[in-house]
Parts: C-alpha cells; sequence; structure tokens
C-alpha cells in the first residue's frame, strides 16, 4: 500500500452499499479511504449496515466497528453527517427525522453543489419494483464474464469426462447479462424521471452497486458504487464539481473482487429486497 498519500478535502463525500455486517463488505478499503480524507458534509447513502438479515448469522470484525467509530468521529469534528437508509438497512427508517450521535436520518434530502445544481439523494430501491435478475448484475463486468467464459470450458471439459452433453452456461449467462444491463438502464431512467419530477437538476443515488456519472435527458444521473464490489465513492470539490473515486484503483490495488473467495453472484441486490 501506498503510504504518503495526502489527506484530500472534499465539499461533500457521499457513500453507500457499504453493507456492513457481510463478508463482502470492504472495510478495510473503506477505513483507507475515510483515512485519507476530510469532508465538511458526509452523505451515507443507503445499505450502509446490512448483517441482520444475513441467514448465516451475524459477522461484525473490528473493521466493521472501525468504520462505524471513524464516521462518528467525523460527525464529532464537526462534519455534517446524513444517513438516507436504504432497503437493507430499512430499519434505520423509522429514525427518519431523528439525529443520534450528529448523525441526521432523513428518508431522502436535497443537496445543493457549490456552484448551486440541486441533487435529489436517495438510495434508490424504491425505483427497481421491476427488477427480476438484479443479482446477476455482477456479470455485467467484465472480469466476471470473461471468468464465466473460462468456467463454462472448465464445466464442460468435466461433463465430458461424467459422458455428459454439452451445456453451454456462457449463453445462459448472455441472457443473463442482457436482462441485468436492461435492469441498470431502467433504474437510472426511473430514478432520473423522479428527479425531474421533483425539479432538481440531478439524482444522486446507490443500490445497484454501479457508480456512474451521465446526463439521461437533462438529468444529471449520478451513483457513487459501494464497497462490495467497486470501492467507489463520490465527491464535491470545493468548486462543486463531481467525481467518482475508484479507490481500488487509486491506490494501486487490483479489486479485492478478483482475488477473493466470494462467489461470483455475491449479492449486488437481491430482487425483492
Ligand atoms: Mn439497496
Amino acid at each position: 500500500m501506498i503510504a504518503d498519500m495526502p489527506v484530500r478535502h472534499f465539499r461533500t463525500v457521499f457513500l453507500s452499499d457499504i453493507h456492513l455486517g457481510t463478508r463482502g463488505c470492504q472495510a478495510d478499503m473503506l477505513l483507507d479511504f475515510i483515512r485519507h480524507m476530510e469532508c465538511e458534509t458526509l452523505y451515507l447513502v443507503g445499505d450502509i449496515v446490512d448483517g441482520w438479515k444475513m441467514k448465516g448469522g451475524w459477522y461484525w470484525p473490528q473493521s466493521h466497528n472501525d468504520v462505524v467509530q471513524k464516521i462518528l468521529r467525523l460527525a464529532r469534528k464537526g462534519a455534517r453527517v446524513i444517513y438516507v437508509p436504504g432497503n437493507h438497512d430499512d430499519r434505520v427508517r423509522d429514525f427518519c427525522g431523528t439525529h443520534f450521535g450528529g448523525v441526521t436520518v432523513e428518508r431522502d434530502a436535497i443537496h445543493q453543489t457549490a456552484d448551486g445544481r440541486r441533487f435529489l439523494v436517495v438510495h434508490g430501491d424504491e425505483f427497481d419494483g421491476v427488477v427480476q435478475h438484479a443479482k446477476w448484475l455482477a456479470f455485467a463486468g467484465d472480469w466476471a464474464y470473461r471468468t464465466i467464459l473460462a468456467m463454462n470450458t472448465w464445466l464442460n471439459r468435466a461433463r465430458a469426462r461424467l459422458g455428459l452433453g454439452y451445456w453451454s452456461l456462457s449463453a445462459y449467462l448472455k441472457v443473463k447479462v442482457k436482462n441485468a444491463l436492461q435492469f441498470i438502464e431502467n433504474f437510472e431512467e426511473a430514478v432520473a424521471a423522479e428527479a425531474r419530477r421533483r425539479g432538481v437538476d440531478g439524482v444522486i443515488c446507490g443500490h445497484i452497486h454501479k457508480a456512474e456519472m451521465r446526463d439521461i435527458g437533462g438529468i444529471a444521473y449520478v451513483n457513487d458504487g459501494d464497497w462490495v464490489e467497486s470501492c467507489t465513492a463520490l465527491v464535491e470539490h470545493p468548486d462543486g464539481r463531481l467525481e467518482i473515486l475508484d479507490w481500488a484503483r487509486l491506490r494501486g490495488r487490483v479489486h479485492a473482487r478478483r482475488t477473493s473467495r466470494a462467489p461470483l453472484t455475491a449479492e449486488p441486490e437481491p430482487a425483492a429486497a
């Protein structure tokens, strides 16, 4: 790890889909990011804590505690921290309008950038009602897809040895990937439509674990990504410019996913969550 990276100052930082309490959470990468930044406002854009829905029991190592402590410390030191709960931490939604430890809980929020643009800040699960194949989103990634193709070869070699016929895993997955891509597009458009309805310039959300920044019919669609697969944060610079930081790449590390033993299907987002 590069030790001498300077602490960077941002006007605002947006984090979502951390999924503390699950094994997929890249807490060490997130801690590293938090150590290297300071901000005036921090938005937690949902799915921050997860574990309580895990069938396999509660998973809460020290690093997950450290993330919570670091965030509370930011609040203590004067940062405005706004927590917009998601579907995995929807229990927190019972506390909308209240605050604890310097953290304000809101169902959604309007953020105004330094250059005067207004953004709706919302987790986004409200807009995935039509999702059928969202758990296959993981395969939208190039790397995952190439791996699948390799697995397909391996699988069929094994099948042949057992005297079984060829079964095209890749052909099966191609359909799934197409569905996943269609889902992403539908989701992004639905979120942008809501921003338009609210009369704001753009929307900042999470939920689908895919960092993105693009124009959809004059609405700025911005997704801050996640800390399960991609380790991405959205930052607002002092002049109001928004930027997606790919922390794993910035730190010169390969994505944790590439070396982890987690199954490829490790949920980006359950369909009916
Ligand atoms: Mn979510």
